[in-house]
């Protein structure tokens, strides 16, 4: 059988192959982590200021003598309300000049505010370094003394650090602890994707141009191959991955299943019409093939009847998936997108 169809029935999915398939990401792809990361981290509001439409609380959260920051931003109005939980990497944060300036092109402040919800933004650089040997670094050298093939690296890390924010949302009357997304782009789309295979309790992962990695398949890339990302970012994903270098054919899995890990959960992904590198067709195409996971719960995955229109989002079924015209970035027009279809689905969740 190939790798790319989805054979499951519902009961072997739920009883051991959703198990298997995670497990085999785990190993090859994105790594394991150990039983330390299960345990609960401390949080302590640094500030908080109180703004005419919501209030931005400056956060800490600490595992032994690591402290990792991040920000809530509360509509004043719509409690309970939902949230997302934005995976920032330290490239984003310095080049949108986060927490200086609020409000920018990836994340619309008063849009989000306006229509109710609430955003988190986790600090990644303070989990662990987005730098060639970033694996030895903060949280991933705390808890990883002994590191082997399997181990987890950096987007891991990122990926628990979106579940320790989830933690604290969960404490907070103010939130809907059962509507909290997770989302990012480019590495922090891999991470957003990861975070929400790996933790049930997101109710919806949301990718910006994860390309490879991320969501597009791993069979057939047109851009970005595993070798390149093996070679530029060997601190994302773990050693073993490495062995798959030029050999994407032998993956025990693609990513159009890290998507079906998300089932019956909502994902959505975007991707840029020039964005070759991140291979916006291989994205696609793993949303389709995922979307046979949704149906063993009846429910829909991608619905798309039509051939892509670009600028379009195709939101109907518990995948959505639109392709802006543009380059490799996050827009206002991708997260109206999100909004309307966390907005649209959030009643169904
Ligand atoms: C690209 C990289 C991608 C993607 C992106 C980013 O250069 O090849 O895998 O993650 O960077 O995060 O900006």
């Amino acid at each position: 059988m190939s790798i790319l169809n989805f054979n499951y029935n519902k009961y072997s999915w739920e009883e051991s192959e959703r198990k298997k398939v995670l497990a085999l990401f785990e190993n090859y792809i994105y790594g394991v982590r150990p039983p330390e990361s299960l345990e609960r981290f401390v949080y302590q509001i640094l500030d908080e200021e109180i703004f005419p439409n919501f209030i931005k609380r400056h956060l800490q959260m600490t595992y032994q003598d690591l402290n990792m920051n991040f920000y809530l931003f509360l509509p004043r109005k719509n409690k309970p309300c939902p949230a997302f939980v934005f995976i920032m990497h330290p490239a984003q944060e310095k080049h949108y000049n986060f927490p200086k300036k609020l409000e920018s092109e990836i994340i619309p402040l008063s849009m989000i505010i306006k229509e109710g919800f609430a955003l988190a933004v986790l600090i990644t650089n303070d989990i662990a370094k987005d730098e060639i040997g970033g694996e030895k670094s903060n949280l991933l050298a705390i808890m990883d003394k002994k590191r082997e093939p399997n181990s987890w690296k950096v987007i891991s890390a990122w990926a628990l650090g979106a579940s320790k924010v989830l933690d604290y949302l969960e404490t907070l009357p103010e939130i809907d602890s059962k509507k909290v997304a997770t989302i990012g782009h480019s590495r922090g789309g891999k991470t957003a994707l990861w975070a929400g295979a790996t933790d049930s309790r997101f109710a919806l992962a949301i990718s910006s141009c994860s390309g490879n990695t991320g969501a597009a398949l791993s069979r057939g890339n047109t851009g970005e191959t595993v070798k390149d990302i093996n070679e530029r970012f060997p601190h994302w994903f773990c050693d073993n991955y490495k062995m798959f270098n030029e050999r994407e054919n032998s993956l025990p899995v693609d990513q159009h299943l890290l998507i079906a890990l998300q089932a019956p959960r909502l994902c959505y992904v975007s991707s840029a019409t020039e964005d070759e590198w991140a291979d916006p067709d291989g994205e696609l195409l793993a949303c389709k093939l995922a979307s046979k996971a949704y149906e063993l719960y009846k429910e829909q995955g991608l619905l798309m009847s039509e051939p892509l229109k670009a600028d379009y989002s195709y939101s109907e079924g518990h995948i959505g998936y639109h392709r802006h015209t543009g380059k490799h970035l996050i827009t206002h027009q991708d997260w109206e997108f999100y909004l309307s279809f966390f907005k649209k689905k959030v009643s169904q969740v």
